[in-house]
């Protein structure tokens, strides 16, 4: 394999691809977002996964080209869905990497510019392991993020070591629990306790918060139970790409 070396060529000639993950109101079952994740249709390995890639874009240089590629993408496709009349926000995942490059908040602003989409529909969301690295350099960039609009959401909560009052001196918006916790909720006494201590803290921090990893009814019933807002799931819908996007979204309510 030859990963690393092949990556520039593959962002450069579109073999990325988006796969789109439907986030949705609970309350009413309203699609008002999606996630974007990234894949690689590689012409010898197939269709390859983030995991295997991102790691290799982080350490020979790639993340930065990567992460515009994804960035374009992912704002192009949510302004075509926005003039089709779907109102839906689109959240990007964001390495630590980027997260130390000045140049990236003026990035973001070009392609907001290019696409006229509104910045509080781009949601960025970076683990909390990311922020960790480099606190002082990583609050300037999102701060600067922040006052353009754009929404910072904290993605595998729970699992990182953000302290709670080290998170609020953050502009986060939006927290997404970790779905390791949300998955056996329903038959994990210990992991319902969590989930229903996070949703609290949350809200009053007053942040949104994304459930993850939610795969059953039963899960489903039970966030909405202990009044948590916003799902995302297997139970929902895997992360497809476009085409099973469109299809998936007309059998919906
Ligand atoms: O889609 P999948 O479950 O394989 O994603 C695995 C991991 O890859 C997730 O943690 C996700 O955040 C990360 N990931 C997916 N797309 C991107 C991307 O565009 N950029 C970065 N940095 N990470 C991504
Ligand atoms: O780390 P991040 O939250 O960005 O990772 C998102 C990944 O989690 C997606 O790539 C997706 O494949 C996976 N995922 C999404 N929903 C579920 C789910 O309901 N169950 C499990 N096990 N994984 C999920
Ligand atoms: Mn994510
Ligand atoms: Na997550």
């Amino acid at each position: 394999l030859r990963l690393a070396q092949d990556l520039p060529e593959a962002v450069a000639s579109n073999q990325l691809v988006l796969h789109y993950q439907p986030i949705v109101r609970i309350d009413d079952q309203e699609v008002i977002g999606v996630e974007a994740l990234v894949r690689w249709q590689h012409p010898k390995h197939g269709l390859l996964f983030p995991d295997s890639f991102i790691p290799l874009a982080e350490g020979s240089g790639s993340i930065e080209a990567l992460t515009e590629w994804v960035l374009q993408d992912a704002i192009s496709q949510a302004s075509l869905w926005r003039a089709a009349g779907d109102r839906i926000s689109v959240s990007v995942n964001i390495s630590a990497l980027i997260l130390h490059n000045p140049a990236f908040p003026q990035m973001v602003a070009r392609l907001l510019e290019t696409t006229s989409f509104p910045a509080h529909l781009l949601k960025l969301e970076i683990t909390e392991s990311a922020i960790i690295s480099d606190v002082n350099r990583a609050t300037e960039i999102v701060t600067q993020l922040h006052d353009m609009g754009v929404c910072l959401s904290i993605d595998d909560f729970g699992t990182g070591y953000t302290s709670l009052a080290y998170l609020r001196k953050l502009p986060v918006d939006e927290i997404k629990i970790d779905k390791s916790f949300v998955m056996n909720m329903s038959h994990v006494a210990d992991d319902e306790v969590i989930v229903r201590t996070l949703l609290d803290l949350a809200k009053n921090l007053g942040l949104s918060v994304v459930a993850e990893g939610v795969e059953d009814a039963e899960t489903w019933r039970m966030l909405e139970d202990l009044g948590c807002d916003v799902a995302q799931g297997y139970f929902m819908s895997r992360p497809i790409d476009v085409e099973a996007f469109k299809d998936w979204i007309v059998t919906q309510p």
